[in-house]
């Protein structure tokens, strides 16, 4: 990367350094470098020291992952940092992401329901959509990623094909965002758009535009994404009782 990592130089050359003598916060602030610099088995060390240390995998994945993709995003957008080295800095997110995504969803919750995720056709961002995937896999949904770059009709087919219960879409940029008017309009016309409950998110969105595209819910963030999965299928699941048993009443009235 263009001037060295950020912050790698207070401490000293990044080849002479054991990361497991660093205390904690250094080893964090270090992996932030590390992750500016696209060091991928520096951060899969670091996660493997954090996790040996007792942090738990969301705290790992929060503090030391997300925040440095964060710092990375920022110099991104200010033209310090440019496509191929971002491509190296995601490349290391995905090492450490992979280490934790057994242990994410090793909770043995029960079965929470069916979920289809996609990022939107002409957009190939798909770490937030990995992620917000990760967390519904440890909350109990299964969940099938069908990728990036993804057009209505690969949409539509995994949903019938998966049986899902949830549409989840993921965009990056305020040019693809629009797409995902493209795909609930199209469920629409086809006249299965209440089979699903659709959930967005990406950094460009809003509630304010998921409820013009007429999804259900805009999360955030992944944490967010779990809480809503889940409380829409409860809600689902409760109105669907409701009606199973207005109508037994009414069979037997
Ligand atoms: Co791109 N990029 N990028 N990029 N990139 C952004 C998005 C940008 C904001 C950078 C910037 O200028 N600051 C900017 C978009 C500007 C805009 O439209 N407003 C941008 C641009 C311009 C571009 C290109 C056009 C650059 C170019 O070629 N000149 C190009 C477009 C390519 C394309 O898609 N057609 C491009 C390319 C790339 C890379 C390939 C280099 C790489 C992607 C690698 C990859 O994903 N495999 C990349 C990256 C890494 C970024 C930034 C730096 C980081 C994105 C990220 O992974 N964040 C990003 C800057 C930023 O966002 N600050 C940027 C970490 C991730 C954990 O967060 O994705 O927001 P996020 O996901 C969160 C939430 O949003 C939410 O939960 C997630 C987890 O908490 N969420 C969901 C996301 N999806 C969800 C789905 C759900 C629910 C919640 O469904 C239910």
């Amino acid at each position: 990367m263009p001037g060295g990592s950020r912050q790698g130089d207070s401490i000293m050359a990044d080849d002479d350094l054991d990361l497991s003598t660093l205390p904690d916060d250094e080893l964090v602030a270090q992996m932030h470098d590390d992750l500016y610099d696209g060091l991928k088995e520096e951060i899969e060390e670091g996660v493997n020291l954090l996790l040996g240390r007792g942090w738990t995998p969301y705290k790992v994945l929060t503090e030391a992952l997300v925040e440095g993709m964060r710092i990375v995003g920022i110099d991104f957008r200010d033209g310090i940092l440019f496509v191929p080295e971002v491509l190296m800095a995601a490349n290391a997110m995905k090492g450490g992401m992979y280490i934790l995504r057994p242990l994410l969803a090793e909770t043995g919750a029960e079965k929470m329901g069916t979920v289809v995720i996609g990022t939107v056709k002409g957009d190939i961002h798909d770490i937030g959509k990995n992620l917000v995937g990760m967390m519904l896999e440890g909350a109990g949904f299964e969940v099938f990623d069908i990728g990036i770059n993804t057009p209505v009709e690969e949409y539509l087919e995994a949903l019938e094909k998966h049986d899902a219960d949830i549409l989840g879409m993921s965009a990056l940029l305020t040019t693809t965002m629009p797409y995902m008017k493209v795909v609930v309009d199209k469920m629409k016309e086809k006249g299965i758009r209440n089979d699903y409950i659709v959930l967005v998110g990406g950094a460009p969105l809003n509630e304010e535009f998921a409820n013009s595209v007429g999804a259900d819910a805009y999360c955030r963030d992944a944490a967010v994404a779990v809480e809503t999965a889940k409380q829409m299928m409860a809600s689902r699941q409760g109105s669907v009782a409701a009606r199973m048993k207005a109508d037994a009443a009414a069979a037997g009235a």
